[in-house]
């Protein structure tokens, strides 16, 4: 018989794709959704996978719940991808985000040890713990984390290494960089520009407004990074890892490249004022991108580049797909869907 997991956050960019993988490889997956989950989130879910996934409510914030599937599914693996993952918005609602990021993590790991004590565990941390480190960032690296995301990821990822250097069980934190794909939250800088330049091409929008551009990040490929949190899991012991490309670009970059692979012919207008600081669309002499500070952040994490020898030299993992090759899958998504 196949192996049994449990992922939290089932609706989310990655558990797309983690579902998949362990599809494919004959796991029986149950997966935990909210009351709240939207409507849309669950019916494309269900029009990619059927029936194969055992849909079960749950939330990270009701640790009754939470026990309640472990009982039923008795899982090997736990993917723990649940969180309130939007680092600006954390800003907003601290005290919430410490409740599903760090609070729902102990909760998780004190009904495991219970029911299921042998069951593996896998915590999406993230690169966001390093916050204003030093780049380039690996498992060495000191934590300053500029949010209370950040902060509350931490809080859980200290749980974790205590959970398995304390009472021996197999947790495993996945200290990952941003990664992207076409099932991407539009709140997200990336698959926003994807998403807004592919309805400016449609004319269904005239401008899309951005934060900082000058904020670097490592962004690679959801596809490849779920790869690396099954194999931490597969490895003979636990340990945590950071996961990677090693190449940084600005939200700049990003978006030039968008606006290569778009088609459209631009002029871009620097100033010493960000605020002033556009996009013109050169066909028609229109604004097609500005700054709005509003999305700026209280704190930013300016620079954020992942070194992960470990994990390539540990397990054998690699990034196969390239940044181009992203932005173009993205943005033709986009744009078919738009
Ligand atoms: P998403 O934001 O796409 O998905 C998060 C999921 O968590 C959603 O399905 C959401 O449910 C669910 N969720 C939110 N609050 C709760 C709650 N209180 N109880 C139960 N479920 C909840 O995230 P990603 O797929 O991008 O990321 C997966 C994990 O990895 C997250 O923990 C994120 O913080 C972390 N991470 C992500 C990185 C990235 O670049 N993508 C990098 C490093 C770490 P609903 O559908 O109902 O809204
Ligand atoms: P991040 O991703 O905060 O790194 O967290 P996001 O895409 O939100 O921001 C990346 C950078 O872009 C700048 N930026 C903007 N960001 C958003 N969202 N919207 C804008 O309009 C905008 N303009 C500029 C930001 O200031 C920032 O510097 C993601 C999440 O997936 C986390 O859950 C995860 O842990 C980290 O990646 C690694």
């Amino acid at each position: 018989m196949g192996q049994f997991a449990f992922i939290t956050g089932i609706f989310g960019q990655d558990s797309r794709f983690l579902t998949k993988h362990l599809l494919d490889k004959n796991y029986t997956v149950y997966g935990m959704m909210r009351r709240s989950s939207k409507l849309s989130a669950m019916q494309d879910f269900i029009k990619d996978f059927g029936d194969k996934v055992k849909l079960r409510y749950g939330d990270m914030t009701d640790p009754s719940s939470i026990r309640k599937i472990l009982a039923e599914a008795e899982p090997d693996e736990v993917y723990n991808l649940a969180a309130q993952s939007d680092v600006r918005v954390s800003f907003d609602i601290p005290e919430y985000t410490a409740e599903v990021n760090a609070t729902g993590v102990v909760d998780l790991i004190s009904a495991m040890r219970e029911i299921v004590p042998q069951a593996k565990l896998y915590q999406a941390s993230t690169s966001e713990c390093f916050g204003r480190s030093k780049p380039p960032q690996n498992e060495t690296s000191i934590f300053q984390p500029t949010s209370p995301y950040g902060t509350a990821k931490l809080h859980a990822y200290w749980e974790v290494r205590n959970a398995r250097e304390g009472y021996n069980m197999f947790a495993c934190n996945g200290l990952l960089f941003n990664h992207e794909s076409e099932y991407r939250g539009e709140n997200f800088v990336t698959r926003k520009i994807t998403s807004s330049i592919a309805r400016i091409v449609k004319g269904k929008q005239q401008c899309l407004s951005l934060g900082n551009l000058d904020a670097k990040r490592d962004w690679g490929s959801a596809q490849d990074f779920v790869k690396a949190m099954w194999m931490m899991l597969q490895h003979d012991k636990p340990d945590d890892y950071v996961v990677a490309t090693g190449i940084a670009h600005t939200v700049r970059e990003f978006l030039e490249m968008v606006l290569q692979c778009s088609g459209i012919s631009y002029w871009h207008e620097c100033s010493s004022d960000p605020l002033e600081e556009k996009y013109y669309n050169s066909k028609t002499g229109k604004v097609i991108v500005k700054i709005d500070p509003s999305f700026y952040r209280p704190v930013e994490v300016d620079y954020l580049l992942g070194d992960s020898t470990k994990i390539r030299n540990t397990l054998g993992w690699e990034p196969e797909v390239t940044l181009e090759q992203l932005v173009s899958i993205m943005y033709k998504h986009d744009f078919e869907v738009q």
